[in-house]
């Protein structure tokens, strides 16, 4: 069955397995590895919108297979894929490399095939990548699914797409053409109606599951994810999502919303065929409490089994937290504040005080949350090496006032590998204190293919150096894991083995350092393969801190193919 659409998800860099890269901290605290297999949740609501009008979809995660396979060839999968359409996510930028590099294949393998890029990254460069002659459209927009509709009646109806919004396309002549940017919707209820529906009907259609899981080792660990927005309330200094920058480089002046009914929908859906976690991204305060309190209120009259993870952007009230835990029994809880310091929190965009962050963890603690999960960043405005040091410390005060309380789980991580193009600090260095050291697309491309993550890293801040902030990273990483053994919220062999992976990557950054000082370091580099590839490969101890228990049966695909096959899975 040949579908008129393949979204494909690059790695974020093509040939990995080939290259020598000491990959760094960049991906410890999401389910992803440093290969950012993850594609974007949109594809699925592309995938669903599309359906929806008559085309047939198929997603193919190229980075999971490569990372799940050593002998995965990825061009030969292309060249055996059929379509007259391909689209290609550069969503994130960490994709820069791989993104384009799957393009060229791609217009390798099927000449006549249009290839289509979209994304926050590709809305922010797409004059740079239409310089690519592989790309033939960049679809720019945090909701492409309408104008992906019209592209996909255009190219299948051989007609010029000169109306449709937000495309920038080369004409006949190979003139570009940047169609106005137009469509932006404020009402979000025509798309994801079904898409994990949608989903499960394409993997029974091309009977390949392999492509569309979303990382590896999702089989095993099958959280899923529930947006509730387009846009954000919020602006993070160091954010390419933020308010700011979606108003200014995706022509979204305020961020929309969900309604509660269709967060509750996705989420009874997502029950039918997973037992895992299911993540509602946002803080759901976020339109308003009233909005928050009905939503939860819903989920609390259609309870499912599933342990559900939310988010808070800032502090929030007992009543609130007792309210989560009403709705969402054993509910685990995120927030970030980013630094103990208020004033690096504030410079950072985050305006609340320690004792409001403390009153909050501990009426979370006695709501009954069953994991607080907790993160801070390096790589702040105003954040210096000591004051990172003074933030592992209060980590040691917080696990002290809550006596050593399991369900406290502290992370911290650097900004890595890219401060986002489009946030406040990338568009306005001067005034965040950062310096920029990439700008450009190619840039980013040629960063990525750095022998290691110091390299790789865009930005430097007046506070601190890429060598400062690579050392202070594993310093502040170290110190952390031996507070968690001191406080026994890790066991002792998880510890260790943490202790032994960041002190073999900390040796491995200053020796790949040592050779590039030495200038002709290609053949050196490549005898350090297996040793780095080791480093890359060892379990991260955050990702398995950051996972929930999920029982013995995790995805019920028969169940899941009977609500589909009964008509169940649209309701
Ligand atoms: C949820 C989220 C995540 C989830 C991922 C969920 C997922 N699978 O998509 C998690 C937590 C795992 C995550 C991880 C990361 N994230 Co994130 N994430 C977000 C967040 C908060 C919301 C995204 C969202 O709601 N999307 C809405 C859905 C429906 O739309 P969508 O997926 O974006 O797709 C639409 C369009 O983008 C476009 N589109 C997307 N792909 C394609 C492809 C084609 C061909 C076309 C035409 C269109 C198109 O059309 C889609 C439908 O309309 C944003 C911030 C924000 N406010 O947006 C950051 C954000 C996108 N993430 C960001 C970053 C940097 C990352 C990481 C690299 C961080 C890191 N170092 O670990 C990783 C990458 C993970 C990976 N790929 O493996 C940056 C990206 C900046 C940039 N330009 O690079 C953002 C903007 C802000 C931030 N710093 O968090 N993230
Ligand atoms: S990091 Fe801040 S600005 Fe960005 S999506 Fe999250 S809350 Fe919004």
């Amino acid at each position: 069955m040949v579908p008129d659409l393949i979204l494909l998800h690059p790695p974020s860099v093509y040939d990995f397995r080939r290259k020598t890269i000491l990959y760094g901290p960049v991906s410890d605290l999401i389910p992803p590895s440093p290969t950012f297999e993850m594609y974007p949740i949109g594809f699925t609501s592309i995938a669903e919108y599309l359906e929806s009008a008559g085309y047939r979809v198929r997603i193919v995660n190229l980075a999971v297979r490569m990372l799940n396979d050593k002998r995965f060839d990825a061009e030969v999968m292309i060249r055996r894929l059929k379509s007259p359409v391909f689209g290609i996510d550069l969503h994130w930028l960490v994709h820069a490399h791989g993104a384009i590099e799957i393009a060229e294949v791609v217009k390798r393998c099927h000449p006549e095939a249009k290839v289509v890029v979209g994304g926050f990254s590709a809305s922010y460069y797409y004059q740079e990548l239409l310089e690519h002659p592989e790309i033939d459209y960049v679809l720019r927009g945090d909701s492409t699914e309408e104008p992906f509709r019209q592209l996909m009646d255009c190219i299948m109806n051989k007609r010029q797409p000169e109306a449709v919004p937000n495309l920038v396309w080369r004409d006949s002549q190979g003139r570009i053409q940047e169609n106005p940017f137009s469509h932006v919707p404020d009402d979000l209820s025509q798309v994801m109606v079904n898409h994990y529906g949608s989903i499960i009907r394409s993997v029974i259609r091309y009977r390949d599951l392999a492509s569309y899981t979303p990382f590896k080792g999702w089989l095993h660990y099958p959280i899923t994810a529930v947006l509730t927005c387009r846009g954000c309330t919020q602006n993070c200094v160091v954010c390419g999502g933020s308010a700011s920058a979606s108003r200014h480089f995706y022509h979204r002046d305020k961020a929309v919303f969900r309604s509660p009914k269709s967060v509750v929908q996705d989420v009874k859906q997502i029950e039918r065929f997973s037992n895992g976690p299911i993540f509602i991204l946002g803080d759901l305060r976020q339109p308003g409490e009233n909005y928050a309190y009905e939503l939860l209120r819903s989920l609390q009259k259609n309870r499912v089994k599933n342990q559900f993870i939310l988010e808070l952007f800032s502090p929030a009230s007992a009543d609130f937290l007792h309210q989560m835990s009403l709705s969402c029994p054993n509910f685990c809880l995120e927030i970030s504040p980013e630094s103990h310091d208020p004033e690096v929190r504030r410079a950072a965009g985050k305006y609340y005080s320690s004792e409001a962050l403390e009153q909050t963890l501990s009426d979370a603690l006695d709501a009954g949350c069953r994991r607080l999960d907790v993160f801070f960043m390096i790589g702040l405005p105003k954040q210096t090496p000591q004051s990172v040091m003074d933030t592992i410390d209060y980590c040691d005060f917080l696990f002290d006032r809550f006596k050593g309380d399991k369900r406290l789980s502290l992370f911290i991580a650097p900004l890595s590998p890219f401060l986002d193009p489009g946030s406040l600090g990338f568009e306005q260095p001067e005034r965040y204190g950062y310096h920029i050291l990439f700008r450009t697309l190619n840039e980013h491309r040629q960063a990525l293919l750095s022998p290691s993550w110091k390299y790789s890293l865009n930005y430097e801040t007046q506070w601190m150096t890429r060598q400062q902030i690579v050392d202070t990273s594993y310093e502040a990483i170290l110190r952390l894991n031996r507070l968690k053994a001191k406080y026994e919220i890790i066991p002792k062999p998880m510890a260790e083995a943490g202790e032994q992976r960041i002190q073999a990557a900390w040796e491995m950054a200053h020796r790949i350092d040592d050779i590039l000082s030495r200038g002709d370091y290609q053949e050196e580099l490549s005898h350090l393969k297996a040793e780095v590839d080791g480093i890359n490969m060892f379990p991260v101890s955050e990702k398995t801190q950051l996972e929930l228990p999920v029982g013995l049966i995790k995805l019920r695909p028969w169940r899941a193919l009977w609500s589909w096959a009964t008509g169940k899975l649209d309701t």
